[in-house]
Order: C-alpha cells, then structure tokens, then sequence
C-alpha cells in the first residue's frame, strides 16, 4: 500500500501532548492505513521544553508560537493539545490555513463557541476529529456494538460515574500550568466539561441522544489561590455534578462526576439496562465488558465478565495475541487509526465523534450547568 503522510502540527507537550504523540509513533507498527500520521512539529511556549519533547518523541521541527505553526506548508493536521480556552482561536486559525483538526475535549468552553468551530470547518471542508478517547477501547466500542444488533432489547436505563479526588487538598492553587482545570476561565467548567464529557460521549455514542436534563452542581472549596496572580480568588467551576437525563429512545439516565470520591483517582464506569439483556464496564478493569443475559436458563444465569482481548474483538487483533491486556494509551492509537481510516475513504460511516457530533455532547454540558442553575430541567439543543 503506498502511504499517504499527514504531517501533524501537535499545540501543547502537556499529559495530552504525551497520549497523542504516542499514538502516532505506534499506530503504523500495529494497524494498516493509507494515511499514516507524521510527527512534524511540536508547539508549546518554553523553547527549551518544546526541543527536548521533540528530541523525546521524534518531532521533525518545534514552534513557540502557534499562530506560526497553523501558517506552516509542512503541516497538513493540527493537534490542539492545550487548555479549553485556547481551543476556539487554535482552531479558527488552523481552519483560515486550510489545516485538518484533532482537537482535545471538550470541543469549546461552550456550544456558543462550538458552534462557529463547526459552521467555520464545514464550510471549509476540513476533516476534523475531537478526542473522545474512551470510546475506542475494545470493551466500550464491544458495548456499542452489541447495542447496535438490538440485543439488549428495549433499554430502561443508562447510569455512569466518572469519580476522582485529586483536588481535595484546600491547599491546591487553581490556575496556571497543571492546575488550569480548577479555573473556569481556561477550563470553562469543572467536573461537567472535565469528566462527564466524556460520559455523555460514550452514553451519546452508544444510547442514542440525550434530550433533557436535571442537574445538581456543588462547589466544596470556594476560594483558592490563584497561581498566576498569588491572591485567593473566588472557585467558579463545579467541584461536583449529579444529572438526571431523558434519551431520545425512551431510556433514563443517571451521570455522576466529583473530583472528591475520596480513594477514587478515575473510576469511570456505565451500566446499561436493557429488557433482555444489561451492560457493565468500568475503567479501573478496563479490558472486561461484564455482561448479563437473561435468555440464558436460571439454572446457570448470571453475570459473566467478558475478557475483550480475543482476536476478534474490536482492534485487539492488531496488538498481541488472545487474553493480553491492553491499556489507557491504546484508546488515542485507535482514536489515531479512525481518523486515518476516513481519510482513506471519507464516505465510510466515522466511528468517532467529529466537531459537529463533539457539539451535541457540549450542548448537553451546556444544559447540565444550566440546570443546575436554574433547578428547572433543560432540554438540550440539537448540534
Ligand atoms: C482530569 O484529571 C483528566 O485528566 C481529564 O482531563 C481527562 O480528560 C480524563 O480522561 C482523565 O482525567
């Protein structure tokens, strides 16, 4: 197969910077597509930091300035690594310069912003991926699969967590490097935006859209310092959100997110509830799909735990050999490989979520802090 490169201008050498550029580097050892990524250049302020990143990680060429990056002719994709705030100015300056966009979650800081990112891309005709990273790891991408086929019969319900406690020290400053996701004003929100973004991607992606939602929010420490002025501010994002919602297909759901589930650093979990059948998974065993099959005769009925590492489970084929495990890391490759994929042919169905699909799950965060605001539910506007 003769390879077509994408050459990827990545903004940001942070965590994210980190599971992208592996993703690069190992998606042509593992999957073949046309398209294969190119680690070009690697952008982000500090000129020392970005170099011994690019040395690291085998990028061709640095940038310390982005509005730079997007003008270059040796970038084809940009890769928006950097916090929620600076994604909207990326991501319409890559789209002047004709650039393809990998943007990390949440699309925006809102689905007013969203709205000209996608309206901006579409118009430009540009392919456009956002980093929904979860529903690419074979347990999760199995669920959505078994969905589809109907197995589960009518589903009743949808519940999932996403539940931390990294921030429940009061001594944590908000603010600046490491810590912009304490700051409304860089992250946009707290746990909503954060973590259960990615929840309502996964629940949108593998149940249908949400079309209503009851919300709570909850700010525990209400001022910290901030570390970029060294003076206590007021904490404006949700330390906590619990919301009830409605799908489009009759079924209720049940999202929780904090960052203070004391002993929880990232338990990520959804079970779905069908008439026939009910779904379980949870990201601390991520691998196993728990799965309960009322069909089968009570004799022997009961939940079984499904090891996703067969040969012919979703993307396991590609890596090692049945019953090894796979990991966090290997949700970006497969993000990685989609994106490739429709490349190669743009008319097959995306298996991930583009700006505009990244807008709907925005819309429902949008209604979630509105909801919790006004203590009316709020239906959630169509991307
Ligand atoms: C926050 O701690 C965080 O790193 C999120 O920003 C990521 O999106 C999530 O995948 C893990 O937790």
């Amino acid at each position: 197969m003769s390879k077509k490169p994408v050459r990827i201008g990545v903004v940001g050498y942070g965590f994210m910077g980190r599971t992208h550029s592996n993703a690069y580097s190992q998606l042509e050892h593992f999957f073949e597509t046309e398209h294969v990524p190119v680690k070009q250049v690697i952008c982000g302020r500090s000129g020392d930091k970005v170099k011994e990143f690019a040395e690291k990680w085998g990028y061709a060429d640095t940038e310390t300035d982005w509005r730079e990056l997007v003008k270059r002719d040796d970038v084809d994709a940009i890769d928006i690594c950097t916090p929620n705030n600076s994604h909207y100015d990326i991501a319409l300056a890559a789209i002047e310069n004709g650039k393809m966009i990998l943007c990390e979650k949440p699309l925006a800081l809102n689905g007013e912003q969203g709205l000209k990112m996608v309206e901006a891309i579409e118009a430009a005709g540009l392919p456009n991926l956002v980093w929904y990273n979860y529903r690419f790891l074979p347990a999760v991408t199995l669920a959505k699969q078994i969905v589809d086929r109907g197995d589960l019969g009518r589903i009743y319900h949808y519940r999932a967590n996403f539940l931390q406690d990294w921030t429940m020290s009061e001594d944590l400053p908000q603010g600046g490097a490491a810590l912009w996701r304490l700051d409304a004003a860089s992250a946009g929100s707290g746990v909503t935006g954060d973590l259960l973004a990615h929840n309502i991607d996964c629940a949108r992606w593998i149940n249908g859209d949400i079309v209503s939602v009851s919300a709570m929010t909850e700010t525990f420490i209400k001022e910290r310092v901030h570390q970029d002025t060294g003076e206590v501010h007021p904490v404006t994002i949700d330390d906590a959100c619990a919301f009830l919602a409605r799908f489009e297909n009759g079924s209720t759901a049940i999202f929780e997110s904090t960052r203070y589930a004391r002993g929880h650093k990232a338990l990520k979990t959804f079970e779905i509830n069908g008439h026939d059948k009910s779904l379980s998974w949870d990201l601390h065993d991520l691998n196993r799909l728990a799965y309960f099959d009322h069909d089968v005769p009570g004799e022997t009925r009961g939940w079984s735990s499904v090891h996703v590492s067969d040969g012919d489970h979703p993307y396991t084929g590609n890596w090692w050999v049945p019953g090894l495990c796979l990991g966090y890391e290997h949700s970006f490759v497969h993000g990685a490989v989609e994106f490739m994929k429709s490349l190669d042919d743009p008319s097959a169905k995306k298996a991930f979520p583009d700006f505009r699909n990244a807008l709907g799950t925005q819309y429902v965060c949008d209604a979630v802090l509105e909801s919790a605001k006004t203590g009316q539910w709020v239906d959630v506007k169509r991307a």
